[in-house]
């Protein structure tokens, strides 16, 4: 069984860039990476002090993974690549979060997918959207190019860095 994962990853410590690159090469390791968006430099959005801007991306897995398994490997991958979790929200070397899978609506222990901020977060719908605009939010039936556009202007500053 083939799934789609949109995973959104993000970096704001050490070489973001070289961080990024090297996890989407590491995401090889649990299925096929079908497309990778652009890499946009962010301002930090529900951090409790002040920390890097982050470069921030979204690709696109093609998996045999069922969710759980998926989860398990991108948090393998994380902490691989020197992610130390000392409390929630706090600069990180990389995290990869399941942003959709399939059109699917997951609630377990520790895994909430469509990722329960996804549709209110500029840093995961821009580069969302760029690779995969008519991507379908199961729950709010929306798509990622509907829900950057209802998108409030202004917070969280929202820049294409590099095409990759
Ligand atoms: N991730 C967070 C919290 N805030 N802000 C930006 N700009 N980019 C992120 O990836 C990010 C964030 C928690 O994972
Ligand atoms: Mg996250
Ligand atoms: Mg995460």
């Amino acid at each position: 069984m083939k799934n789609i994962a949109y995973l959104s990853l993000g970096a704001n410590l050490g070489d973001r860039e070289k961080n990024l690159h090297e996890a989407v090469h590491r995401l090889g390791e649990l299925g096929t990476v079908m497309n990778v968006s652009g890499f946009y430099e962010t301002e930090p959005v529900d951090v409790a002090a002040e920390q890097p801007w982050y470069l921030n991306a979204a690709v696109a897995l093609q998996t045999e993974l069922k969710p759980k398994d998926l989860l398990d490997g991108l948090l393998a991958l994380e902490q691989s690549m020197g992610r130390q979790r000392i409390e929630p929200k706090s600069p990180r070397t990389v995290d990869i979060d399941i942003a959709l899978f399939n059109e699917m609506a997951v609630h377990e222990a520790g895994l909430t997918i469509p990722h329960p901020r996804m549709h209110l977060r500029r840093f995961v719908l821009e580069p969302l959207a760029e690779i995969a605009p008519e991507a379908r939010h199961p729950v709010l039936q929306r798509t990622a190019r509907e829900l950057l556009e209802s998108l409030p202007p202004g917070i969280g500053t929202v820049r294409k860095a590099t095409a990759h």
